[in-house]
């Protein structure tokens, strides 16, 4: 089903939920199974309501290369946890469903990052919102444009300008429809 960007605005603001986008990784065992395991994990958390998972994206590692390609999406939640509260959710998810954790940007069954939360700036010891990476990588930009193009990165502009500075071509569309989730 297409997301109606509007409907999900409507929403957030109905019920007090901040707006959030979280990027779902993999690149070990059954990546795309993965990551509708982890939605299917998040729709469970009663203070989380999901609204849209991207379409899917494989595409080469970025950092170490020894490494099996990625499986990439974007999932748009409303929450009322505070960031902190849903790092520990994502966090949980990601030991449950049975995370190694070996190199820094190494492989992974899967890594759940807080892109967006609302449009807040945040640098904590545990938390760096914007995540710190997100405005150069294709494969949370490209799934962010397909949930919401007028969507805005603090500090660093419009994900459209951004992404065409980068090779969005190399991406594989491994699941062509934006879904709901509910
Ligand atoms: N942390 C800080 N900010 C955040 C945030 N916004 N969301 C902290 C989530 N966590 C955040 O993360 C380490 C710590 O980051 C957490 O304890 C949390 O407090 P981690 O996932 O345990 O470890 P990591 O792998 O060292 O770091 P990270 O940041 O998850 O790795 P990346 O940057 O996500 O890189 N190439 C492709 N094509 N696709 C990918 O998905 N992913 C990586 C991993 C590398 N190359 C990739 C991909
Ligand atoms: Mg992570």
């Amino acid at each position: 089903m297409e997301v109606n960007n509007k409907l999900m605005m409507n929403k957030a603001k109905e019920n007090n939920a901040k707006r959030v986008f979280v990027a779902l990784g993999a690149n070990l065992g059954e990546p795309l199974q993965q990551l509708d395991a982890a939605v299917e994990a998040l729709q469970k958390v009663p203070e989380i309501n999901c609204l849209a998972m991207s379409k899917v994206y494989v595409s080469k590692p970025h950092g170490p290369q020894n490494q099996p390609d990625f499986t990439n999406a974007v999932l748009a939640i409303d929450t009322t946890l505070s960031p902190e509260q849903l790092l520990d959710v994502l966090q949980r998810i990601e030991i449950e469903q049975g995370r190694e954790r070996h190199e820094h940007w190494g492989a992974r069954t899967l890594d759940l990052d807080i892109i967006l939360y609302a449009n807040q700036t945040i640098q904590t010891e545990r938390l760096t919102i914007p995540h710190a990476y997100a405005h150069e990588r294709e494969f949370v930009l490209q799934p962010l444009a397909d949930l919401d193009e007028t969507l805005v990165l603090p500090q660093h502009g419009k994900i459209t300008e951004l992404l065409k500075q980068l090779p969005t071509e190399t991406m594989e569309v491994i699941r062509d429809v934006t879904t709901y989730n509910r």
